[in-house]
């Protein structure tokens, strides 16, 4: 760890001291203090002492708030901005050499014209703060071609969370020596230098934001945001945006996704991966635990997967991420033990939850009956009375991935997991049934590029309007999306068919006649489990519907569960009537395509249009 004092917060004065051999990375963090003129460099280590002394900053700060409660070991809550509790997708930007490549789905700037606004905003971004230098790697340090980023930022609540999200510090940097190895340089600044006496605040930030993608020059610029997937750099920007444009030219998927591996009461596991938008589920099933007898579920990851075509035709998943930054509202003991458990190891970061009187954390859902009396996110009393929520619905904890006791031992294997079925899921009141496997591999790329869901408080905006998201990656594609499926289509042709994936399209939140949900959802998915591997090995129960195939009522093993014929009948049921208004929602989504949808994918339209009579 290497503090270096600026003498004036003039470019040429401020010293890096690099305590590395890599050139790339000196002249990186030269050019960027040259321009944000920080008042100091730290390079990051990732040790424990490290993280000890950022966190007592930060408390001393008033960033941090520290639990005391022995339920919460070493951890720590934050509170944001209050407009500053989500991704920002309005004010995120793909900037492709030509608009085309960026595609409808992405906002483009010319990048010229981005780099001189850029060079703007963040000259003197960092004057009066520290420069934290993080060195990370996304997925396990001894891969085969391990992928590198190096996130520089004036946040120090950043570099906490980066080092509980991702694999950081020294040890990255010697590989990145050794292998002379390529890194994504992702520049971060909360966008609110401060002037010699100027006292901070507890979350700086910035009205303007800027979240920046050179898919070509494979850079990252995020301005004037702490939170989240603004300001994370490893995690949506690079694992995600620049991810997918560097898997489209290297022959590989980087997706929206969990991973589960599931064996069954005979002994036999399967992985599963699923593709759910923000905040439709995606950490809730990594995490489950199955309500039928004979079934274990362990997880290897919650949110973001790389697959790649293996040696045997088969594809394989690796998590590239370390920690969780799960969605907090919801998460309880009645509905995600498995995350409370990781949760109460402790080591952890909760932003814009509410504090207990007795030192500790709690959110909407954490338990069934409200405690009498608490601080909420905005730091205003709150009691069971109150009429806005005590958590923000975005409010997140920020947990190690390796205190979780379901964790599978692949999590670890740097050459993955074979990859068995791909679940795409999205939140739907009516229409889309419980589950239908695809035809084939084709019919399954259709269900992920119509799939749609209602809007959530993962981003700004409006919450509960429906709106199309391909494979849960609308705001993650880092270039145009009708090349991005026709990329699915060709990285399958890498694969053995025998191999490929089954794929399934799955909704746990259509309502009944009632407008309650007509499946419990949570644990008792895995009855819907049981049936996704029932047909990957060649059993189950279907019946043929026009938009694929449908269990019947008995071939949903339901033993056990309270649930009435009616409500079964309303999650399973494919509507003629609800799909005709579908089929017309799909025709404009494929329009806006103009000409890059794959054919094949046009085709399967054609082919639904047929199957439901003209
Ligand atoms: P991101 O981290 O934003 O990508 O979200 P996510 O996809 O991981 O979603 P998460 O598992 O955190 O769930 C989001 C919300 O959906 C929470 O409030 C959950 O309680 C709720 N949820 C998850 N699974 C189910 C389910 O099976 N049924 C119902 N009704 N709600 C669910
Ligand atoms: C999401 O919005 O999909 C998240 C949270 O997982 S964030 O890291 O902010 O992107
Ligand atoms: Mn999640």
């Amino acid at each position: 760890m290497v503090d270096t004092v600026a003498k004036t917060p003039g470019a040429e004065d401020i010293h890096v001291d690099a305590p590395t051999t890599h050139e790339k990375l000196i002249q990186f963090v030269s050019d960027i203090a040259e321009l944000t003129t920080p008042d100091r460099i730290h390079w990051v280590d990732g040790s424990e002492e490290e993280y000890a002394g950022l966190t007592d900053e930060l408390v001393a700060a008033g960033t941090f708030t520290r639990l005391t409660s022995p339920d919460f070991p070493n951890s720590f809550a934050a509170f944001s901005d209050p407009a500053d509790v989500a991704r920002v997708e309005s004010r995120t930007f793909i900037c492709s050499e030509a608009e085309r490549d960026a595609g409808f789905t992405n906002n483009w700037v010319d990048p010229a014209e981005m780099r001189e606004t850029l060079s703007g905003v963040f000259d003197g971004a960092m004057r009066g703060r520290t420069m934290y230098v993080i060195p990370f790697v996304m997925g396990p340090l001894d891969a085969e071609d391990p992928k590198f980023g190096v996130e520089v930022t004036d946040s120090a609540y950043v570099v906490t969370s980066m080092r509980i999200m991702a694999r950081i510090g020294t040890d990255v940097v010697r590989r990145m020596e050794e292998l002379d190895a390529f890194f994504v340089p992702a520049v971060h600044s909360v966008g609110a230098p401060l002037e010699p006496g100027q006292d901070d605040v507890a979350w700086p930030c910035n009205k303007e934001k800027y979240i920046v993608h050179f898919p070509e020059t494979r850079e990252i610029w995020s301005y004037g945001s702490g939170y989240g997937g603004n300001a994370l750099l490893g995690k949506k920007c690079y694992a995600l945006r620049i991810a997918s444009a560097m898997a489209r030219d290297e022959g590989w998927l980087a997706e929206h996704m969990l991973i589960l591996k599931l064996t069954s009461p005979q002994g036999r596991s399967h992985f599963i991966s699923g593709a759910f938008p923000s905040a439709c589920g995606k950490t809730n099933l990594a995490l489950i635990d199955p309500t039928l007898e004979g079934w274990t579920a362990e997880t290897l990851g919650d949110d973001i997967t790389w697959i790649r075509p293996g040696k045997d035709g088969e594809f394989r998943v690796v998590n590239p991420e370390a920690g969780y930054f799960g969605v907090a509202p919801g998460t309880g003991w009645h509905t995600n033990a498995n995350a409370m458990r990781a949760i109460a190891k402790g080591n952890s970061v909760f932003t814009n939850c509410a504090l207990t009187d007795d030192g500790g954390v709690w959110w909407e859902g954490m338990t069934e009956e409200p405690p009498s009396h608490l601080t909420d996110w905005q730091g205003n009393e709150w009691t069971p009375d109150s009429e806005t929520p005590a958590a923000h619905p975005n409010a997140r904890f920020c947990t190690p991935i390796d205190q979780t006791d379901m964790l599978a031992e692949e999590y670890y294997s740097a050459d993955g997991v074979k990859l068995d079925a791909i679940l795409f899921g999205g939140r739907r009141k009516t229409t889309v049934p419980l589950v239908t496997e695809s035809r084939d591999w084709n019919h399954g790329i259709f269900f992920g590029a119509t799939l749609s869901s209602e809007t959530t408080a993962a981003a700004e905006g409006a919450v509960g309007k429906v709106r199309r998201d391909p494979m849960a990656m609308l705001p993650f594609i880092g270039y145009d999306a009708g090349d991005y499926l026709n990329h699915w289509v060709r990285v399958s042709g890498q694969a053995d068919p025998e191999k490929l994936p089954k794929i399934f399209l799955v909704n746990w939140f259509r309502r009944n006649r009632d407008g309650g949900f007509a499946w419990p959802g949570f644990a008792e998915n895995s009855r819907v489990l049981k049936w996704i591997v029932e047909r990957i090995e060649g059993r189950g129960e279907a019946v043929e519907t026009p938009i694929g195939l449908t269990p019947t009522p008995e071939a949903l093993d339901t033993t056990g569960l309270d649930i009435s014929d009616e409500d079964l009948h309303d999650a399973l049921r494919v509507d003629p009537q609800e799909w005709r208004a579908e089929l017309a929602d799909i025709e404009q989504w494929f329009e806006r395509f103009g000409g890059s949808l794959p054919q094949s994918i046009q085709g399967e339209l054609q082919q639904l249009r047929d199957r439901m009579g003209g």
